[in-house]
């Protein structure tokens, strides 16, 4: 063979081989593709026709706890940012990548909160300048990562997009820089819910918006799905979909340290177990009074510390949420009907 007939075939094998890459795959055609070096890359002429920035706010029970009297440029007070800064130690807890795809201590997060399309690709997980991230004070600073889905407009349990972003002080869902809104690179539909969730708060989801304004959870009288009674019983779950605060701030549920649909203080599939968990598996025996210092599940008001025993532990704090619930009425610690307000997603 003469050496450019060679060169000619080993042209067409390249040729061929390159051609039969798939560029992208079914979920996201248009804007991602593999790679020479195999990586998920986003094409960004495309990104901006077919994928959405949301402004998300949220207000997490178990940050807005003991908040101090610090106002956001809106007036609205600020979340505690104890993850990011340690009131015991200065150190930030909050991990660099995505822990809606790991296992945080005892507890598998990537069970309930599951990334379809591109949500799961590197490039949306990780905080790659974290000292810029970090490093933000005031109404911006990080409190911790939240899990947002989107679910159809015509099928509430049918999840279309996933991502994990950063939440602020102020309540604002951003993306991995700290800064952007969360960004949805394959959400095409022009009509969704959006459910957000939080790896130890009960998730809440929106009645169906088109993501043109702020997605406010903080407030009230924003429209959220709840079951209202249609769970049968005395049970009627209207406007439970989040609690509200002495300052008339609607907030996520805290107190779901295994991560799943519902808060419980008694077994089976209680809460009250990991927090038990993890203070065997991490505080200094015989020294539960003291705690363990770190990012925990059983961390209700993330505070940056678990604590088991009395005082200000986050045992009690479970234990009267429960308790406290406005259809508990008979004051039951094992209480089963405080449940999540958003419909089991389909698999
Ligand atoms: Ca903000
Ligand atoms: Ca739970
Ligand atoms: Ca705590």
């Amino acid at each position: 063979m003469k050496l450019h007939h060679l060169y000619l075939t080993l042209l067409c094998i390249v040729f061929v081989s390159t051609s039969n890459i798939s560029y992208g795959n079914n979920i996201s055609n248009e804007i991602a593709f593999l790679n020479n070096d195999n990586k998920w890359k986003i094409n960004t002429e495309n990104q901006i026709s077919s994928g959405k920035s949301l402004r998300i706010r949220l207000y997490l029970e178990g940050a807005m706890l003991n908040a101090p009297n610090v106002f956001g440029s809106d007036g609205k007070r600020l979340m505690r940012d104890d993850l990011r800064v340690s009131p015991f130690t200065g150190i930030n807890y909050i991990p660099l990548t995505d822990p809606y795809q790991k296992t945080i201590k005892f507890v598998n997060l990537a069970v309930k909160h599951k990334h379809v399309g591109v949500g799961s690709l590197p490039q949306y997980s990780a905080i790659t300048d974290s000292a810029s991230v970090f490093g933000v004070t005031g109404e911006n600073a990080i409190v911790d990562w939240v899990f947002v889905e989107i679910r159809s407009a015509n099928n509430n349990k049918q999840v279309i997009a996933t991502r994990s972003g950063l939440l602020q002080r102020d309540g604002h869902v951003v993306d991995v820089d700290g800064v952007s809104d969360l960004l949805f690179p394959d959400l095409a539909d022009s009509e969704f819910h959006v459910a957000v969730f939080h790896r130890n708060h009960l998730g809440c989801m929106s009645l169906p918006v088109s993501g043109g304004d702020l997605i406010d959870f903080t407030n009230p009288q924003t429209p959220v799905f709840d079951f209202g009674s249609t769970m049968g019983g005395r049970l009627n779950y209207t406007g439970l979909c989040r609690k509200t605060n002495q300052y008339g701030y609607a907030m996520l549920w805290a107190g779901n340290f295994n991560a799943d649909s519902a808060i419980k203080f008694d077994p089976p599939k209680d809460d009250h177990n990991i927090l038990m968990m993890e203070t065997l598996g991490f505080v200094e025996s015989g020294n539960f009074s003291k705690g363990a210092l770190g990012y925990f599940q059983g961390d209700y008001d993330m505070n940056s510390k678990i604590k088991y025993d009395n005082p200000s532990d986050d045992k009690n704090m479970l234990f009267a949420q429960v308790l406290l619930y406005d259809l508990n009425l008979q004051l039951l610690g094992n209480f089963t009907y405080f449940i999540e307000q958003v419909p089991t997603r389909n698999p």
